[in-house]
């Protein structure tokens, strides 16, 4: 059933049934890439999650793996929820938070040589409680790494009255934990639970990397680059979105110097988790959570989309800049290439000859101080003649009227789907545009839509209704087509796939 819904992704990894949320023990492991991830078989709502797992020889194609973790009499028996792979001296390790009623715990599992079978250890949970004395809002997920011989731990949390937090711990055997203290704590009396950029009351899904050579995960950048601390922002409403803050790392305390949304399309793209691969490359995925109801999700009987992975480093400015992994390239199919042309500010449509709902577009535009570029994916019953019955998609990218090289990205959903039950805001964010130039690349995957504007990414999901969507162009004010590039995109997982007990 799931299989047969044209909005279920085709390039994008999806789990082989029911409910899939965040990445989980995102890794390369002599030479395979292993994704684990928050799992329910039993049908497209969160319950007694799981651990699924799939293994990639190449980041495009998968192939499904045995459930690794999955809840047991004692503390995970009410879910197996997010956490990491470590190699503790040849042993694959996960570290993640074993629920029971209302709380999480960290648990230990170890692993077979190939990764498949996993044995919990008798000392679960391996830390026995939070902080005594401090009045948290949540605990759970996990960031481990290990300095010289010992290994670090950052567990996800919140201080209540204060604002979100990740706990340090320390050991020498991931077994027995020593509590150091929060690493820091972000204060949420800082704007309010509507800005995108809010903090929030927790801290979910903590990761954190070096831009510069250490022993954590490094990622590679020039020059003197800041430490990378990534966190879901995450409150008892409806707050919920990926930030990043930059800083100095040293030993057990981290000094915050900027904080940065990491994904325009906020809850579209959240709780994801980075690894740096055998290349040295550091690789980020996420989960591209859906914008329709629970009902509609159990009635499709799938839910949960993971992103592509991506390429993450670090700019001339200390922020992050993100890349669909090249490899993705390969699954490029039909071309269609349009010569470099000046786009006449008309506000009319210009019809690109390019159509498909499995598409990536790559172009290069540069765009005069006030000017507007929209790039619409738009559906019609009748191939548009009567203008009605239409759903269309629009990107758009504006430069500011300053000539300052500053401006936005924006995507318009609200015209995206003859649906009225689905979600349909507006998504944008800040663009830096040197000289007014954009390299814009979109990834159109049925209801995923992954968008990088010079590296700025802005994730979303869309439920067009009306088969087939055709790209145009539109203008406003003097914007320079540069180059123009489109392909559809083969699908990755061929047939019937096998379903795990
Ligand atoms: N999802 C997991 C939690 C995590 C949340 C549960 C983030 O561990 O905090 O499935 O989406």
């Amino acid at each position: 059933r799931a299989d047969a819904d044209p909005l279920r992704p085709r390039f994008h990894f999806v789990s082989p049934a029911g409910w899939l949320n965040d990445p989980n023990g995102v890794s390369q492991w002599n030479g395979t890439y292993h994704l684990f991830y928050q799992y329910n078989p039993e049908g497209a709502f969160h319950h007694r999650i799981q651990w699924g797992h799939a293994t990639s020889t190449d980041l495009v194609h998968w192939t499904d793996q045995p459930v690794a973790l999955e809840p047991s009499a004692g503390p995970d028996a009410d879910g197996c929820w997010s956490g990491v792979l470590v190699n503790d001296g040849g042993t694959p390790t996960l570290v993640y938070s074993g629920r029971l009623g209302e709380q999480e715990l960290p648990c230990v599992a170890v692993g077979s040589a190939d990764l498949l079978s996993w044995s919990k250890i008798p000392q679960n949970p391996v830390i026995a409680a939070p902080p005594a004395g401090v009045d948290i809002t949540a605990y759970r997920d996990h960031c481990v790494w290990r300095e010289g011989s010992i290994w670090r731990q950052l567990v996800g949390s919140g201080i209540r009255g204060r604002g979100g937090t990740a706990f340090l711990y320390e050991s020498r055997d991931l077994r027995s934990w020593e509590y150091v203290g929060p690493l820091f704590i972000g204060d949420a009396s800082q704007g309010d639970p509507a800005d995108s950029d809010w903090t929030g009351t927790m801290w979910e899904c903590v990761d954190l990397f070096r831009a510069r050579e250490g022993s954590l995960g490094t990622v590679p950048t020039s020059g003197d680059a800041p430490d990378v601390l990534v966190f879901s922002a995450w409150d008892n409403g409806d707050t919920r979105h990926p930030l990043y803050w930059t800083g100095r790392y040293s030993e057990n305390s981290f000094e915050p110097t900027g904080l940065h949304r990491l994904d325009y399309g906020g809850r579209f793209f959240y709780a994801p988790q980075s690894f740096q691969d055998q290349s040295g490359r550091r690789i980020m995925f996420g989960w591209l959570q859906e914008g329709r109801s629970d009902a509609a999700m159990i009635e499709a009987g799938w839910s949960g989309v993971m992103s592509l992975p991506r390429v993450t480093t670090v700019a001339d400015d200390g922020t992050l800049v993100f890349a669909p992994v090249p490899e993705i390239e390969k699954l490029r199919r039909d071309h269609v290439g349009l010569p470099g042309q000046e786009l006449l500010g008309t506000g009319a449509p210009v019809a690109t000859g390019v159509s498909g709902n499995q598409l990536d577009l790559e172009l290069d535009v540069q765009l005069e101080p006030g000017a507007v570029l929209r790039l619409g994916l738009l559906g019609s019953a009748d191939g548009g003649v009567s203008g009605k019955s239409k759903e269309e998609t629009v990107i758009e990218l504006c430069r500011s009227t300053e000539g300052n090289g500053q401006g936005t990205l924006r995507l318009d959903r609200t015209q995206s789907s003859l649906d009225p039950t689905v979600d349909v805001d507006d998504k944008s964010g800040p663009l830096p545009m040197p000289d007014g130039r954009v390299h814009l690349r979109v990834l159109v995957d049925r209801s995923a839509v992954e968008i990088f504007a010079n590296g700025k990414p802005l994730t979303a999901r869309v439920y067009p209704t009306l088969a087939g969507q055709h790209v145009s162009l539109t203008a406003e004010g003097t914007v320079r087509l540069l180059s123009f590039d489109a392909w559809t995109m083969a699908e990755i997982f061929g047939g019937a796939r096998n379903l795990f007990p």
